[in-house]
């Protein structure tokens, strides 16, 4: 028996360990594919379950179509207008362009629409569409109670302003259907979506917690474009799940603010629904232990639990940074208005003083600002990176207060003109653009974060008539062409991150870290500043470039991506699709192709992420509560 027993023990010994292996590897892949699908199926039920709502809920809190912005000024104008006569035009009205609810779009090359396909084929060609003239939309709603228009609201020219490019508009819908339900389907209430993997990322700059950054962001440009369920789904998260309560996030004062409660504040703009208010005031609250610091200046990061506010290592020696402690006070002033409490204007009327009563060299600002001793960092100055949008808020704060806030405007035009002096230059071919300074060295480098200037600039001139106007109209088309050539120089007609001008190039990265493109809207939100003031077509046509650009190489079967180096011909993507896509690059467009009675640039002030905001006595919109709350010293 003994002999016979150990021959065999060997052979059972070897089948039984190839018997487990086999068990093993078949499970394991039983096991991914659950896994793989498992999530599919738990996300697609978490859209679903985050969706269901109550019916009841739905009709009372939403009430979508009565209060989207184009139906009140219809109802408002068919009540002004008296009679059938007005009920006629409006029935004709909707006739003309339906609330259309287009389906999911595919990838290129299946549901492509035609004019897009042709175009694709051939990019560089812009074919003349047939433009449909708009129907009517009265652009100024009653004022009620509101004090008259102040003078000088912009004013545009030309004739052809009341035109919208349906088939340009419905492309743009489409590639928003597509990010959006892209979002939905593999990150829903993460924060961002990786489309080549198909799952959510995690940018640090929303911290380490899932606050639905897509969601809050994304959700004006749904409702813009008529998106009504989509807009009801994101709703519906906002309602179930968006909470800061509980949680130990570390969050970017200024990207919460521009992102999340810019968000919410023009979703209460357009909507009136108290949900957007409570949770723009509550995500506002948990900002402010960053405001205790010595001067008033904000800390650039604040825990949402314990309160504990910090600066970036990497800020000139524990510095704030201006674009982004100077890019508070469009939503904290429309938040105290909107919620009776003067607390919120107070924080930011506090940044403004300091920055008003501090020295500046040669009449600039410096990027740095320590929050302790009030004293500047290194002297670096843009009006790109760590600059870029104080500059922005200043004239934006004197539109948003119905161009009453007058310290606001002269302080933009001091700065502007310091930076037209020191900073603004012309390259041997001709090209404006805006330097980086340093010191008393200008780095004769742009980033692509500053061509959101050229709008402004040209902004700037067509709300004052004043010396300088002529000259910020001058320089705004110019900035605005310059980052125009920064994406045709490339092959794949996108703009790198930042662009150099030498005697060897212009308008063009240089450096390999210069050269991605991550879906940035500036340029775009050149061109419809641009397109709006002076209905010049090639911003129309530039636009619809960048449109043909973005579906050829950022789009994928399960969303959109930046690229990692726009002088390829077949650039690698880079998995990321970022909420200011949604926010901001696809609204500009959006907007660029719709007539100037969708968000009138007298009636609203877009924040530095394309939320528009109401203008003070100009808008029906802007909802003022009545003073009830006294300014409290304790945050
Ligand atoms: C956005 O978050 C805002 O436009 C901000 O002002 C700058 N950066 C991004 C877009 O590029």
């Amino acid at each position: 028996m003994c002999p016979k027993t150990s021959k065999t023990t060997p052979l059972l010994l070897i089948a039984g360990i190839c018997f487990v292996i086999v068990l093993v590897v078949v499970t394991g892949i039983t096991l991914i594919n659950n896994i793989n699908l498992s999530n599919i199926i738990r996300l697609n039920e978490k859209v679903a379950s985050d969706s269901v709502s109550n019916n009841e809920n739905q009709i009372k809190e939403l009430n979508y179509v009565n209060n989207h912005p184009r139906n009140i000024y219809l109802k408002l104008n068919a009540t002004k207008d008296e009679g059938e006569e007005g009920e006629h035009e409006m029935q004709r009205e909707q006739e003309q362009e339906p609330l259309e609810l287009p389906k999911i779009s595919a990838v290129i090359g299946e549901t492509t629409p035609k004019i897009l396909e042709n175009q694709l084929k051939n990019s560089q060609e812009i074919p003349s569409v047939s433009v449909t003239r708009a129907p009517f939309v009265p652009t100024s709603p009653t004022l009620l109670d509101s004090p008259p228009l102040p003078v000088g609201g912009v004013k545009t020219n030309g004739s052809s302003g009341g035109l919208i490019d349906y088939e340009k508009r419905n492309q743009v819908v489409k590639m928003m259907e597509h990010a959006w339900h892209n979002y939905k389907l593999y990150a829903w209430g993460k924060n961002e979506l990786r489309p080549l993997s198909q799952r959510p990322h995690s940018g640090s700059i929303f911290g380490s917690y899932d606050l639905g950054a897509t969601i809050v962001d994304g959700l004006d440009t749904l409702y813009i474009m008529g998106l009504e369920k989509e807009y009801r789904e994101g709703r519906d998260w906002i309602e179930r799940k968006f909470s800061l309560d509980n949680i130990s996030a570390e969050l970017s004062v200024f990207e919460t603010n521009i992102r999340f409660v810019g968000g919410m504040l023009t979703l209460y703009a357009f909507t009136g629904d108290p949900l957007y208010k409570e949770r723009a005031q509550h995500i506002a609250d948990k900002l402010l232990p960053a405001f205790q610091t010595p001067t008033g200046i904000p800390y650039a990061l604040v825990n949402t639990k314990t309160g504990v506010a910090k600066n970036y290592g990497w800020a000139s020696g524990g510095s704030s940074i201006l674009s982004e402690f100077g890019t508070l006070h469009l939503e904290f002033a429309y938040l105290s208005d909107i919620t009776g409490n003067p607390l919120y204007r107070e924080r930011v009327q506090t940044i403004r003083q300091v920055l008003k009563e501090i020295e500046k060299p040669k009449g600039l600002y410096p990027n740095f600002l320590n929050p302790k001793t009030g004293k500047w960092g290194q002297l670096h100055m843009s009006l790109g990176a760590l600059g870029d949008s104080y500059y922005e808020y200043l004239l934006k704060a004197w539109l948003q207060s119905g161009q009453t806030d007058e310290e606001a405007r002269e302080m933009f035009d001091e700065a502007m003109l310091a930076i037209l002096d020191k900073m603004v230059r012309t390259s041997p071919g001709g090209l404006t653009y805006v330097s980086d300074l340093k010191f008393d060295r200008l780095e004769h480098k742009m980033d692509h974060l500053a061509c959101f200037s050229g709008g402004l600039f040209a902004l700037g001139a067509a709300t004052r008539q004043n010396d300088y106007t002529d000259k910020y109209m001058e320089v705004g088309k110019g900035i605005t062409n310059t980052c125009h050539e920064s994406y045709i120089r490339a092959p794949t007609q996108l703009g790198p991150e930042a662009f150099r001008f030498s005697d060897a190039v212009e308008a063009r990265a240089l450096r390999s870290q210069e050269k991605y493109y991550i879906l940035r809207p500036e340029t775009f939100e050149s061109y419809f500043v641009l397109w709006r003031l002076t209905h010049d077509q090639k911003y129309r046509d530039w636009g619809w470039e960048a449109v043909l650009a973005l579906e050829k190489h950022c789009r994928t079967a399960h969303g959109y991506c930046g690229l990692r180096n726009v002088y390829q011909q077949e650039p690698q993507k880079d998995d990321v699709q970022q909420s200011f896509f949604l926010a901001e690059t696809l609204k500009y467009l959006y907007l660029l192709f719709s007539d100037d009675s969708v968000l009138p640039l007298d009636e609203w002030v877009f924040n530095t992420e394309a939320h528009p905001l109401p203008i003070k006595g100009a808008n029906a919109y802007y909802r003022q509560a009545p003073v009830t709350l006294p300014a409290s010293n304790a945050s």
